[in-house]
């Protein structure tokens, strides 16, 4: 039987909810016994069967109120219970099932993560635990017993207060923990093991004391002090920016090496990949610093934004995701910089998410359709919801988005709501209409907005004729307009900044709102033909067409005031480069970058004090991945070497530049302030070009040699691969002899491993699929190999041979069988054959009909398939 869509057109409230559940876990690796009591209300008195979501559980007994039940039906995905008889609308439930926690390589419901079992169920794990009405607008009280062996499990927890425990009396004991807050199942969880325990409080501004558990693997103390600070950090935080305060008398985040994702917002139970909290310099770039300070904020905020506040159903996703991460994005840049951490949201934007509208899966953010919903947890979803937040934010300004936050809750605390109900809540507390807003909720696929200019002597008007139009998606063909914020600067070409009167009145904001298919937007008097800057700070996700000149863009690189605009003036200048380039290439004639270009890099480069976090983003070359996205057809092999080109001939052109900066920015003691990492990341952008000049492998091979740091030696390793240095092989085989006990520090050598641009990259990956530090069930190691390769190293993924494809294909097969989530991330690159040639998509294809033919293709991956040969 083919797997069934759902549409959330039908949602329907349910026939019966539960209240309260009473969970009592017999834990065994081998195998657990779960006893779930609930207390079930009907709702819908015209209900006569009941039917709960679950695995084909090897179940041992039904009761109902006490006694055995027998009037049911299982299948492969439920189980019903016919209740005509039944003249009651409330009464009790008692199931037992048997799992087996070390069997399950899926990482959903309950499994084993090295020797601890935990629990992940977001979204629809629980039913791999027991029969459950598995959804998230069913709000119930959950009270968790765990008896296990003492030994094995000295630490048994699960969500909300610890409450009563016991010991008994063959080495087994038990806890016994309530949680006070009713939650939808997706956010319970249980942790069973044996940790070291990092230990703190935090003090509300209410004066409540919180106590604050970090559990980590046995020896992992010291890599456990950076996620502890950022956790602090961000309860302060949510204090401080949103009035936001910590619910419970504890908090608990515990770190795992087998996840599918980064981490779990699961209520007072956070559970992590041990990739966002394991940390200390020898082991962690500044990068993953960052990164673990972001998750760790964004889990918590999730207490109020998810937790108190939960979805209605799946297809609300971004009601807690993108306003999640838009609260994380805010919390990163207002205790960083602003700057830096927009350009970094905008590039994985417009690389990933643009990206995901141009394939199979686009989707809205609110999608229709779903066939299995952890397919859904997309860049669409989390990012592109956040910016549509953000332009809610831009709107209606801090003051009144807090009132509508304010007010959302308010409504919402401790029910499922909708994105409706956000919306509306902006609306009813800002007076700012949102009617046309909402269908950025609906509608899919990346607007693209065309701008022309006029400039009239005479009437010293400066005209800005826009076009909207959102070019068809695959699934919805039909677009209508959107209101698109678009922020918006005049400089003059000495690089002043105009004061702005829109159709003869003052131009206090600096946001146009762009409804229609085609506006003109008439600003006098302006005294000189301006230099626009267009869509400041990525106003709106979209795409900018504008006719722009080098000069133009090269004056907005060096004089707008907005840091944003600076950096995206120099995108748009590589991307001309690289466009140029790409023709010069495939007409087999010398490539060459324009003088005026290196000049302007070289202006950059000299001036670099002004401002060197920005400098060190606008000089880092973008990778092939994002330069790809570029272009409707991707020519993998031409990408490759224009990139290449322009790296050798920026490098050289400015080697003494690099040069003097790279020995003047070198320091010996390593912090971790924002300035020292600036300053790092701008040494190893120097260092990035003068590996590919004479100098490169001398000056790399005594930067890994002499580095005290990650970042540092990370830099050099993977410097050394790409510029294909002779201290290569020498310094892997090192890093390698260093590291081989830890898998984490390990996913950073098989990801340079695997996007190394050397002939026969597929033969060394598949070598190290055999390393003794690679775990094929492991989702970090995957990622780190196998993901690395087929999603970064294009031209090595999309050898012509199609070796790269049966390479994924074969995985996928074994895949499909023990971790069905992780093979439909994996088959990403795959089903976007549309964007390559006819020769490669043909052979694209035949792999993905080869996966189709598989026995038991997981939902997961039919979903993906389907779409992608529809
Ligand atoms: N809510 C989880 C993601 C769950 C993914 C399920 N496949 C983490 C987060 O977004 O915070
Ligand atoms: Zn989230």
């Amino acid at each position: 039987m083919l797997p069934k869509a759902k549409y959330r057109k039908d949602y329907k409230q349910p026939d019966f909810t539960i209240s309260d559940i009473f969970l009592e876990f017999f834990l065994e690796a081998k195998q657990t016994k779960v006893i779930a009591k609930t207390l079930v209300h009907k709702l819908n008195p015209e209900a006569t069967t009941l039917r709960l979501d679950g695995h084909s559980f090897q179940f041992v007994s039904i009761k109902l109120n006490d006694v055995a039940f027998t009037q049911y039906q299982q299948d492969n995905e439920s189980l019903t219970l016919e209740l005509t008889e039944l003249n009651m609308d409330k009464f009790e439930l008692e199931i037992v099932t048997l799992l087996s926690p070390a069997n399950n390589t899926s990482l959903q419901g309950l499994y084993q993560s090295g020797e601890a079992l935990c629990t992940q169920c977001e979204a629809e794990g629980f039913r791999q635990i027991t029969y459950m009405l598995d959804r998230p607008d069913v709000l119930a009280r959950y009270t968790t017993r765990i008896i296990a062996d003492k030994n094995r499990y000295p630490f048994l927890l699960s969500n909300g207060n610890r409450i009563r425990q016991g010991e008994l009396d063959n080495g087994y004991h038990w806890v016994e923990w309530q949680d006070p807050f009713p939650k939808p199942s997706y956010l319970f969880a249980l942790v069973a093991g044996d940790f070291d325990v990092l230990r703190d409080t935090f003090i509300t501004k209410s004066g409540r004391e919180v106590a604050l558990e970090l559990y980590v693997d046995k020896g992992n103390l010291n890599r456990a002090d950076w996620a502890m600070a950022s956790l602090k950090k961000s309860m302060k935080w949510d204090e401080e920016r949103f009035d936001l305060e910590y619910d419970l008398d504890i908090y608990m985040i515990v770190a795992v090496d087998f996840f599918n994702m980064g981490a779990m917002e699961n209520k007072g139970l956070n559970i992590f990949n041990s990739k966002f909290v394991l940390a200390n310099p020898q082991t962690a770039t500044d990068n993953d610093y960052l990164d673990i300070e972001r998750v760790i904020a964004h889990e918590y905020f999730h207490n109020w934004t998810g937790n108190r506040v939960t979805c209605r159903d799946w297809f609300q996703l971004s009601l807690k995701e993108g306003l999640t991460v838009f609260r994380d994005q805010e919390f990163s840049s207002d205790t960083g910089s602003r700057t830096v951490n927009r350009i970094n949201n905008v590039k994985l934007l417009r690389t990933v998410q643009f990206a995901e509208d141009a394939s199979p899966m686009a989707h809205a953010i609110r999608p229709e359709k779903v066939i299995e919903m952890n397919n859904f947890y997309t860049v669409t979803v989390y990012e592109k919801g956040a910016e549509v937040i953000r332009m809610i934010h831009s709107l209606l300004g801090e003051e009144k988005f807090q009132a509508g936050m304010k007010l959302y809750i308010a409504e919402n605390d401790g029910t499922a709501a909708t994105c409706e109900d956000f919306v509306s809540a902006m609306e009813r507390a800002s007076g700012i209409d949102l009617t046309q807003f909402r269908r950025w909720y609906s509608q899919s696929g990346t607007p693209e907005l065309t701008i022309t200019d006029e400039y009239d002597t005479n009437t010293l008007t400066y005209r800005l004729k826009v076009a909207q139009i959102t070019p068809p998606t695959q699934d919805q063909m039909d677009k209508v307009n959107l209101h698109i914020p678009l922020r918006v600067a005049l400089y003059d070409v000495d690089g002043a900044k105009q004061e702005l009167q829109l159709n003869g009145e003052r131009f206090a904001s600096d946001v146009l709102n762009v409804t229609q298919y085609e506006q003109t937007f008439e600003f006098s008097p302006i005294y000189k033909r301006p230099v626009p800057a267009l869509l400041c700070e990525f106003s709106a996700p979209v795409k900018l067409d504008f006719p722009y000149n080098n000069e133009q863009l090269i004056t907005l690189m060096k004089f707008a005031e907005n840091g944003f605009v600076r950096w995206d003036s120099v995108q748009m200048l590589l991307a001309n480069e690289l466009r140029q380039n790409l023709q010069y290439h495939q007409q087999q004639q010398e490539l060459q970058l324009s003088s005026a270009f290196l000049a302007a890099l070289q202006n950059l480069l000299e001036n670099y004090q002004q401002d060197i976090e920005l400098t060190t983003l606008i000089l880092t070359l973008p990778k092939e991945t994002e330069f790809a996205e570029l272009f409707k057809t991707i020519d993998p092999v031409g990408i490759r070497v224009v990139r290449n080109f322009m790296q050798k001939t920026i490098a050289n052109h400015l080697k003494d530049h690099f040069l003097r900066l790279y020995n003047h920015t070198r320091t010996e003691n390593y912090q971790l302030d924002r300035e020292s990492i600036a300053l790092r990341s701008f040494n190893n952008m120097c260092l990035s070009y003068l590996a590919f000049t004479d100098l490169g492998n001398i000056l790399v091979a005594k930067h890994y040699n002499h580095a005290n740091n990650m970042t540092d030696t990370l830099a050099a390793l993977s410097l050394a691969a790409q510029a294909q240095l002779a201290c290569r092989d020498g310094l892997l085989a090192d890093f390698e002899q260093k590291w081989q006990d830890d898998g984490l520090v390990m996913d950073k050598w098989f990801a340079i491993q695997a996007t190394r641009p050397d002939e026969n990259v597929l033969g060394l990956v598949n070598q190290l699929m055999e390393h003794p530090s690679f775990n094929f069930n492991n989702p970090n190691r995957l990622r780190a190999l196998v993901g690395s390769f087929c999603g970064q190293n294009l031209p090595a993924f999309h050898m012509i041979d199609g070796s790269g494809y049966r390479f994924l294909v074969d995985i996928l097969i074994r895949l499909n069988s023990s971790n069905p989530q992780i093979a439909a991330r994996l088959i990403e690159p795959l089903i976007r054959f549309a964007r390559y040639d006819s020769q490669r998509q043909t052979l694209m294809k035949r792999g993905l009909e080869r996966l189709r033919d598989v026995e038991n293709l997981s939902r997961d991956l039919f979903e993906k398939i389907e779409k992608a040969l529809q």
